[in-house]
């Protein structure tokens, strides 16, 4: 063999597997370009997503407030959601927040807080009626009243604040009737007032299902 051909033959050698690995690196980075892409979609598709829900009724007190509030809400049959029956008629409680109570994890060594304090609940048709929302002071720490907010927001057509208010709670047990509402078959709302009525009474006196 020449030294002419080995050169050659060296020059072919290294020039093919360039050009492959090459090819390789752009698929690479196209295909890294792609994953990334369909990794956004998803998040940039969220804005997006329907709320399964004709209202929302939310109530929130100060991040990282160490109380635990309760929400209770009845609809025009009786029906009442609170912490120990989050479902009921076509009312649903998201979760039972308890203030700062398990509100820190610990994933890998590392810990994560929330400090959000809220509870909601979602009325996924329209029953006609009268709607009552109370809230508890169900764990009391400090000797302070808890400011607590409560929005109620229709959500068709469009995203509607129908009521929003606050009230305080200072020590264990104390409820509060925050709003009543009254929707027509179309979901209309109505007559909103305060009057007062104990919805814990009824849920533990076990009188669920009849109302005044
Ligand atoms: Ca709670
Ligand atoms: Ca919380």
């Amino acid at each position: 063999m020449s030294e002419e051909s080995l050169f050659d033959g060296s020059d072919d050698g290294s020039f093919v597997p360039f050009t492959d690995m090459l090819f390789n690196v752009v698929m690479g980075f196209s295909f890294m370009v792609f994953i990334a892409f369909a990794l956004i979609r998803p998040e940039a598709m969220t804005g997006n997503v329907d709320i399964m829900a004709e209202y929302i009724i939310t109530v929130t007190w100060p991040e990282g407030h160490p109380d635990d509030i309760d929400t209770y809400v009845m609809d025009p049959g009786g029906n009442i959601v609170w912490y120990n029956n989050k479902e009921a008629g076509l009312l649903h409680l998201d979760r039972d927040d308890r203030g700062n109570f398990r509100d820190t994890v610990v994933i890998n060594g590392q810990r994560i807080e929330n400090l959000l304090n809220q509870e909601t609940v979602t009325l996924r048709g329209i029953v006609a009626g009268e709607y009552v929302v109370n809230v508890q002071h169900y764990v009391a720490n400090g000797i302070e009243p808890v400011p607590i907010s409560v929005k109620v927001e229709r959500v068709n057509p469009t995203l509607q604040v129908i009521y929003y208010g606050s009230v305080e709670l200072d020590h264990r047990g104390d409820e509060e009737t925050v709003v009543r509402f009254t929707l027509d078959a179309e979901g209309n709302p109505s007559n909103l007032n305060d009057r007062q009525i104990s919805l814990t009474q009824r849920v533990r006196g076990g009188d669920q299902g009849v109302r005044d």
